[in-house]
């Protein structure tokens, strides 16, 4: 049995058609149905449906020999017992420092002000600021972090843009891009080694649809 972990919403939507160019069909809908195990065309491949933040962890611990994971969430989790084979070039989006409109970033930066930063990218926002030589205090949240600084609650914020609708809607602007990102193919370093060949099979079909 191949297990593969994949969340709800976009990375679903854009990974179904890479799916289906491998060959793999998933047989219930996320959306409508309330099953967190999907079958699939294949009896000896099967989806499980997690958050978006586990897909690393459920690879990581094995409960999945592979899933699919945007860069950001990845860099979060941290690598470990994964590896990382295919940049699957989907649910692309950067990753920003946005700021309220009237806060001037640049000479804040310039002086050497310390930045009250909120986000959810706390490790990425960490190193980030530390190579700029930025002092930062950073604020974890787990959503809506563009509500922060309209609130006072911080001068800035990481988060990740595809459009710039949701910042322009409410009154930021995108200061600097920390870095563009897209979903990966994960793969549990351990199940690579006991299925090597079935794993490999659906690595290639993927590879060869990313590339078509
Ligand atoms: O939503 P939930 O809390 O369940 O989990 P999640 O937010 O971690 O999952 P999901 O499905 O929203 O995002 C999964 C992955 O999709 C992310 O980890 C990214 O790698 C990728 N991705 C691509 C995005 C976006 N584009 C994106 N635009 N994830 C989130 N957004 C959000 C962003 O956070 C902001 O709120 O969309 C808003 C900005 O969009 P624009 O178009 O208005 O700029
Ligand atoms: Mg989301």
């Amino acid at each position: 049995m191949i297990t593969i972990a994949l969340s709800k919403g976009r990375i679903f939507e854009e990974t179904l058609p890479l799916l289906k160019a491998a060959g793999i069909c998933v047989l219930d809908d996320p959306d409508t149905s309330r099953k967190l195990i999907l079958q699939t065309n294949h009896s000896d491949v099967r989806v499980l449906v997690v958050r978006a933040t586990d897909v690393p962890t459920y690879v990581q611990y094995g409960g999945a020999d592979m899933g699919i994971t945007g860069k950001d969430t990845l860099l979060e989790h941290g690598c470990q017992g994964l590896y990382q084979p295919i940049d699957l070039h989907i649910a692309k989006c950067r990753i920003s420092v946005a700021v309220r409109s009237d806060f001037d970033y640049v000479k804040a930066v310039k002086q050497g002000s310390r930045l009250t930063v909120a986000t959810k990218y706390v490790s990425i926002s960490r190193e980030f600021f530390a190579s700029k030589g930025v002092h930062v205090d950073l604020i974890k949240l787990y959503g809506s972090m563009e509500l922060a600084p309209l609130v006072g609650m911080a001068d800035a914020i990481v988060d990740l843009v595809s459009t710039g609708n949701t910042l322009k809607a409410n009154h930021l602007t995108e200061v600097e891009c920390i870095m563009d990102i897209s979903s990966r193919l994960i793969v549990n370093q351990a199940a690579l080694k006991l299925k090597q060949a079935p794993i490999r099979r659906i690595m290639d079909a993927l590879e060869l649809a990313v590339g078509t």
